[in-house]
C-alpha cells in the first residue's frame, strides 16, 4: 500500500499548488481546508490523476482534527509526508493599534493548529520511517522583522524554533523536518491580510514580479524528493526584488 502525503490549507496559494504538484507526480493525497466548495472540486479534479481525500476541517479545532486524523481510511492511513500549510496573517498595524481578536486568530492557526497537525500525525510519519517528511511553512518574517508584522513575524519565528527542536526528538526515526520561509509570494495571503482589499493587493506586488506558489511548490516537491539521509533544515525563499532597509532611526 502506497503512503501519502498530507497537505494543511490546501484550497488557495501554496497548499493548492502543492496539491497540483504532487498529484501530476500521483503521490496520494490528502488536502484539507475549510472552504468545502474549493476542497471538493480540487479533489475532483486531481481524483482524476491519483487518489485524493479531501477533509474539509479547521485546524485549529483540536477535536475536529482528531477526529479527522482518527478517521483516515485504510487506503490513506499510511503517511509519507506532512506539508503544514494552513496559515494567515491578518492586517498590518502597529502592535499597539492592533486587534487581540486578529492576534488570538493568527495564533491559534499558525502556532496551535500547526502544533495540532504535527502531533496527531508524528505517529504515523515514525512508522513510515526513513524518507518521511515534514515541510513547515514559516516565513523570512520569522527571521527579519518589519513594522506591522508583530504577532504574526512571532507565530513564525515559533514555526523556525519548533521545526528544529523537533529534528531533535526525531533523531534515529528517519523523520526529516524542513522549515520552508518564503518572502514575498503572490496569493490569497494578501487579500486575508487586507480583508479582500482588492487595491491593497495590486500595490503589494506591483512591480515586485513576487514569488508564484507554483515556485513554492516546485521547492516542496524537491525537498520531499531528496534521498532519505538528507534533512534541509531551513531554506528561506525571496523574489529577486525583496532586500532589506537598514535600520530606522527615529530622530527628534
Ligand atoms: P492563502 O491565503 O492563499 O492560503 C492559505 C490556506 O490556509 C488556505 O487554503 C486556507 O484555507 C488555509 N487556512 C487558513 N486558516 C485555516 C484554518 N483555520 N483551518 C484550515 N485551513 C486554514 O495563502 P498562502 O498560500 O500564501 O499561505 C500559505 C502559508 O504560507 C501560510 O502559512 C502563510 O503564512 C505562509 N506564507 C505566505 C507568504 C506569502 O507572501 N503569501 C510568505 C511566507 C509564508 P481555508 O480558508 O479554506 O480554510
Ligand atoms: C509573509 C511574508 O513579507 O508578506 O510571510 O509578510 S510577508
Amino acid at each position: 500500500m502506497e503512503s501519502s502525503l498530507f497537505i494543511t490549507g490546501a484550497t488557495s496559494g501554496f497548499g493548492e499548488a502543492c496539491a497540483r504538484r504532487f498529484a501530476a507526480a500521483g503521490w496520494k493525497l490528502i488536502i484539507t481546508g475549510r472552504r468545502k466548495d474549493r476542497l471538493d472540486a480540487l479533489a475532483e479534479e486531481l481524483s482524476e490523476q491519483t487518489p485524493v481525500l479531501p477533509l474539509v476541517v479547521d485546524v485549529r479545532d483540536r477535536a475536529a482534527m482528531q477526529q479527522a486524523i482518527d478517521g483516515l481510511p485504510d487506503e490513506f492511513a499510511r503517511l509519507r509526508g506532512l506539508i503544514n500549510n494552513a496559515g494567515l496573517a491578518l492586517g498590518i498595524a502597529p502592535a499597539h493599534e492592533c486587534s487581540l481578536d486578529d492576534w488570538e486568530t493568527m495564533v491559534d492557526t499558525n502556532v496551535k493548529g500547526l502544533m495540532y497537525t504535527t502531533r496527531m500525525l508524528l505517529p504515523r510519519l515514525i512508522a513510515h520511517g526513513a524518507g518521511a517528511s515534514i515541510v513547515n511553512i514559516g516565513s523570512s518574517t520569522g527571521n527579519w522583522p518589519y513594522p506591522g508584522a508583530n504577532v504574526y513575524g512571532g507565530t513564525k519565528a515559533f514555526v523556525h524554533q519548533f521545526s528544529l527542536n523537533l529534528r531533535c526528538d526525531l533523531a534515529g526515526t528517519g523523520v526529516r523536518v524542513t522549515n520552508l520561509e518564503p518572502g514575498l509570494c503572490e496569493s490569497e495571503f494578501t487579500l486575508v491580510r487586507f480583508r479582500g482589499d482588492q487595491a491593497r493587493y495590486d500595490a503589494t506586488y506591483a512591480g515586485a514580479d513576487p514569488v508564484q506558489p507554483t515556485d513554492i511548490a516546485e521547492t516542496c516537491f524537491w525537498l520531499l524528493n531528496q534521498p532519505p539521509h538528507i534533512n534541509i533544515n531551513n531554506l528561506e525563499i525571496m523574489p529577486v526584488s525583496q532586500t532589506w532597509n537598514g535600520f530606522t532611526i527615529h530622530r527628534k
